[in-house]
């Protein structure tokens, strides 16, 4: 890993717990969306009914075995006991979580270490402590997650960019097809999307647009 792989990481970096999906299987959301060309995973199970214990276990499992059958990387939210037991590809943290300094002290420097960040300030900490990369969101409103903070638009994305020129930075929050090309022009190195992927009739389809579309900007 360095930062050349982690940006190219970030182009459509797909974010899924079983809460997320309804009316299909999760594994073939997920299974789905790989074919489709997503280029990250992160596992956030959370929310109502979310897994917990062995069945949590179990599920991340498969999950990773998953991803590694088509190379792309396993992330794991907010567990860090999660992801040391199951030696996954880094972990993602936001301002409430587990300290970013002391998850990175426990991961090791290895594995990967995203943290969710909303201004200018964050974004320093988690650069000092050796951020792999950041998320910047909600870009837009989302119903996905309940406790979202305030929406920060495509201009913080810009803004930081600005101020950390080299920082691989992900979009997140309400990003659609609609609507990705401000985030990506802003500066990010890609968008991190649920319910445009895990709601969609067809993921695959929806990843491969995204993809599509993602490479096409960025040249990726
Ligand atoms: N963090 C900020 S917004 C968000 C998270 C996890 C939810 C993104 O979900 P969606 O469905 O892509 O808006
Ligand atoms: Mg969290």
């Amino acid at each position: 890993m360095r930062r050349a792989d982690v940006r190219t990481a970030m182009g459509l970096y797909f974010i899924m717990g079983t809460p997320n999906v309804h009316n299909q299987e999760p594994l073939a959301v997920l299974e789905a969306a790989l074919r489709g060309g997503i280029t990250c995973f992160q596992l956030r199970e959370k929310g109502e009914n979310a897994l917990q214990g062995d069945a949590l276990l179990g599920f991340a499992k498969k999950c990773q075995a998953l991803c590694r059958l088509y190379r792309v990387p396993f992330i794991i939210n907010d567990d860090v006991d999660l992801a040391l037991a199951l030696n996954v590809d880094g972990v993602h943290v936001g301002q409430d979580d587990e300290q970013a300094a002391l998850v990175r002290k426990r991961i090791g420097p290895d594995k990967w270490l995203g943290v969710s960040t909303h201004n200018l300030d964050e974004m320093k900490l988690a650069e000092a402590i050796g951020a792999d990369y950041v998320g910047i969101g909600p870009v837009y409103p989302t119903a996905t997650k309940l406790d979202a903070s305030v929406v920060v638009g495509p201009e913080l994305i810009g803004e930081m960019r600005s101020a950390f020129p080299d920082m691989p930075i992900v979009g997140i929050g309400g990003i659609s097809l609609a609507n990705l090309i401000p985030a990506l022009h802003a500066g990010a190195d890609g968008v991190a999307v649920i319910s445009a992927i895990a709601s969609a009739e067809n993921p695959q389809e929806a990843a491969k647009s995204f993809s599509k579309e993602i490479t096409l900007i960025l040249n990726k």
